[in-house]
C-alpha cells in the first residue's frame, strides 16, 4: 500500500481523508495556506507544509508548490479532495509524470468528462438517455436555431467547459437565441478560456438524482445507489439524501443500470458520480459526470457501509474492487444537512469570524464531518460550508427525526449559521413528504423563513 499520501485540500474533506489514511496506516501530509495555519487539517496530519498565501491561486491551486511539497516529503500519492485541483486534468497529468499517484481517474478521463459537450456525445454513443438536444458542441447560430426548432422551446444553452450550473442560459423563443448564444459563449470564453456551447431541451423544475460509481483498473464497475440532491439553492446543494424519496424501485434499477453503462462505456476508474435530471413523468436524462469524490459522499457511505475514501485509495494503488454489484445492499436511509456560515435572512450572506462556542450533536445515528473547533476563526477566503451533519435511520422517517433532534442540539456561537434555516426546511410539508424539486427553495423562500 502507499506509504505516504499528501492531501491537496483543506476543511472537512482534508480531515476525512486524513482519518481514512490513519485507519489504513498510511502517513499523511497536509498542505496549507498561510491563513489556514490554525486549521485542524494542519494539526491532525503527520506532517504539514505551507504552500503559499491565502488566495486559492497562490496555494491550494498552485500546482508547482503542491508538487514540490509532495516530492520534498516523498509522498507516493496525492488525494485532491473536491474543488480546487480535483478536476484539473493538467494537475493529474503532472502527478503522473512525477510518478505520484493521483487518487482519482486519469487525466484523459478528467478532460473528457470536463468537456460537458464531449461527455454528452460519449453518452449518446453508449445509449445512455440524454436530454434531447445537440449531438456535441454547436458551431453556428444557424445550427442552434435548427436544433432548437426541432426539439422545441424552451431550450437551455450550456457551456462545454461549464458544469454545476455555470455558463447556462435558458432560451424561451427564437428571437432571443442569437443574443443569448453570443453573450453566453463570450462569458464562457472569459471564464473558462473555451466559448463552445451545446444545447438541450429545457426541463422545468427537474429533480436532481446522482449515482455513485466505483471502477477499478480491471474494468469492474459497480454503482452504490443514488443521492437525491434536489433540495438546493442557486446550484448549491442544501440537503442530500439516499435513497431518493421520489423514485420507484423500477426507476432506481433503470437509472443504476444506465449509470453503470455510462461508466463502462468510458472505462471509468476510481470514484465518480453520474448526474441525472428527472422530469415530472420520471423520465431521466444524463446531464454530467463528476470525476471526483463529492461533498455528499457520506450519505452513500451510511446506506452502503462502504468507506468511499478508502476505496479510492485502494483503487488508485491498483487493487481490485472487493465487491460485485450483488454484494451491494442498500440499507436504511441517510440525510445530510450542510451547515454554512451564512445568514439566510440576508440573502445567505457569508459570515467570517471566530467561533466562540461550539457543540456538535451525537448519539445514535449521527455523524458529523467538520473542521470547526471552539476558538477557530473562519477565514473570509474560502467557501462557507463549515460542517456536514449526517443522520442514519432504518427508514427516511427515522433519519429525519434523528436529524431534527441532532440539529436542535447543535450550538454554534460567534458567527451566523443556517442551522435554524435547515430546521425550518426539515419541517416543511414538502420535505416531510419528499415532494420537492430543484426550484423549491427559491420558490418558497419567504414561507420557509417565516415558519
Ligand atoms: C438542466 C436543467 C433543465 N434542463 N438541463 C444545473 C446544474 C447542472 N449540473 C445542470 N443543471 C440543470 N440542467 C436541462 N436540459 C436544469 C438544471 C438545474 C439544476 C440541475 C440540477 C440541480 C439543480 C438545478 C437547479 C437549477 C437548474
Amino acid at each position: 500500500m502507499f506509504g505516504k499520501i499528501l492531501i491537496a485540500n483543506r476543511g472537512e474533506i482534508a480531515l476525512r481523508i486524513i482519518r481514512a489514511c490513519k485507519e489504513m496506516n498510511i502517513a499523511t501530509v497536509s498542505v496549507y495556506s498561510q491563513i489556514d495555519k490554525e486549521s485542524l487539517h494542519v494539526k491532525l496530519a503527520d506532517e504539514a507544509i505551507c504552500i503559499g498565501t491565502a488566495l486559492p491561486k497562490d496555494s491550494y491551486l498552485n500546482i508547482e508548490n503542491i508538487i514540490s511539497a509532495a516530492v520534498g516529503v516523498g509522498a507516493d500519492a496525492i488525494h485532491p479532495g473536491f474543488g480546487f485541483l480535483a478536476e484539473n486534468a493538467k494537475f493529474a497529468r503532472i502527478c503522473e509524470e512525477c510518478h505520484i499517484a493521483f487518487i482519482g481517474p486519469d487525466a484523459k478521463m478528467i478532460e473528457n468528462m470536463g468537456d460537458k459537450a464531449r461527455a454528452r456525445e460519449l453518452m449518446i454513443k453508449a445509449k445512455v438517455p440524454v436530454v434531447p438536444g445537440s449531438k456535441g458542441a454547436i458551431s453556428t447560430i444557424d445550427e442552434a436555431k435548427v436544433i432548437a426548432k426541432k426539439i422545441g422551446y424552451p431550450v437551455i444553452l450550456k457551456a462545454s467547459a461549464g458544469g454545476g450550473g455555470r455558463g447556462m442560459r435558458i432560451v424561451d423563443k427564437e428571437d432571443e437565441l442569437e443574443q443569448l448564444f453570443l453573450t453566453a459563449s463570450h462569458e464562457a470564453q472569459l471564464a473558462f478560456g473555451d466559448g463552445s456551447m451545446y444545447m438541450e431541451k429545457y426541463i422545468r423544475n427537474p429533480r436532481h438524482i446522482e449515482f455513485q460509481i466505483l471502477g477499478d483498473s480491471f474494468g469492474n464497475i459497480i454503482h452504490l445507489g443514488e443521492r437525491d440532491c434536489s433540495m438546493q439553492r442557486r446550484h448549491q446543494k442544501v440537503i442530500e439524501e439516499s435513497p431518493s424519496p421520489h423514485i420507484s424501485d423500477d426507476v432506481r434499477a433503470a437509472m443504476g443500470e444506465a449509470a453503470v453503462r455510462a461508466a463502462q462505456s468510458v472505462n471509468y476508474k476510481n470514484a465518480g458520480t453520474v448526474e441525472f435530471i428527472l422530469d415530472a413523468d420520471n423520465s431521466f436524462y444524463f446531464i454530467e459526470m463528476n470525476t471526483r469524490i463529492q461533498v455528499e459522499h457520506p450519505v452513500t457511505e451510511m446506506v452502503t457501509g462502504i468507506d468511499l475514501i478508502k476505496e479510492q485509495i485502494r483503487i488508485a494503488y491498483g487493487e481490485k474492487l472487493c465487491y460485485t454489484q450483488d454484494d451491494i445492499n442498500l440499507v436504511g436511509a441517510a440525510i445530510e444537512c450542510r451547515i454554512n456560515a451564512e445568514n439566510p435572512s440576508l440573502n445567505f450572506r457569508p459570515c467570517a469570524g471566530t467561533i466562540t462556542a461550539l457543540h456538535f450533536p451525537g448519539g445514535r445515528g449521527v455523524r458529523v464531518e467538520s473542521n470547526m473547533y471552539s476558538g477557530y476563526t473562519i477565514p473570509p477566503t474560502y467557501d462557507s460550508m463549515i460542517a456536514k451533519i449526517i443522520t442514519f435511520g432504518k427508514d427516511r422517517a427515522e433519519a429525519l427525526s434523528i436529524m431534527k433532534r441532532a440539529l436542535s442540539e447543535t450550538v454554534i456561537e460567534g458567527i451566523d449559521n443556517n442551522i435554524e434555516f435547515q430546521l425550518d426546511l426539515l419541517h416543511t410539508k414538502a420535505f416531510e413528504e419528499g415532494c420537492f424539486n430543484t426550484s423549491y427553495i427559491e420558490q418558497n423562500l419567504d414561507e420557509i423563513l417565516e415558519v
